[in-house]
């Protein structure tokens, strides 16, 4: 038997494991992780961290629906408003005090921080 014909046994052999694996798996439980896999976008939680003077992510991508939570993990206050200043606007936010904003309409929200006004960042929300 040459190297060859031996490696193409071994990757037949391997293949028929994995399909094992695969049929193992078809089971209740991961048919739910399947499931929850497939929840659109909109029901995930939305997180955008301050830290540093940073917003992160500092261009936040959601659906339409989302709620988007802004959590203050700098060591100084923070504050979130959006640049129309008719949408949104938070409290001074402590350390580790959060804001929350559901976006209903699709569109692109530019934000900054009232007390430091060159932090900034965007929320773009599809539909
Ligand atoms: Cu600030």
């Amino acid at each position: 038997m040459s190297t060859l014909s031996t490696s193409a046994h071994r990757r037949l052999v391997a293949a028929a494991a994995l399909s094992l694996v695969a049929f193992a798996f078809d089971s209740p439980i991961a048919m739910a992780a399947e499931a929850a896999a497939a929840i659109p976008a909109a029901a995930a939680p939305a997180e955008i961290s301050i830290d540093n003077f940073t917003f992160g992510p500092n261009v936040l991508t959601v659906k339409a629906g989302t709620t988007v939570r802004w959590v203050n993990r700098d060591d100084i206050p923070h504050t979130i408003l959006d640049k129309q200043r008719k949408v949104f606007r938070s409290k001074v936010l402590d350390t580790d005090d959060s804001f929350s904003f559901t976006f209903a309409a699709p569109g692109t929200y530019e934000y900054f921080c009232g007390l430091h006004p060159h932090m900034t960042g965007q929320v773009v929300v599809t539909p």
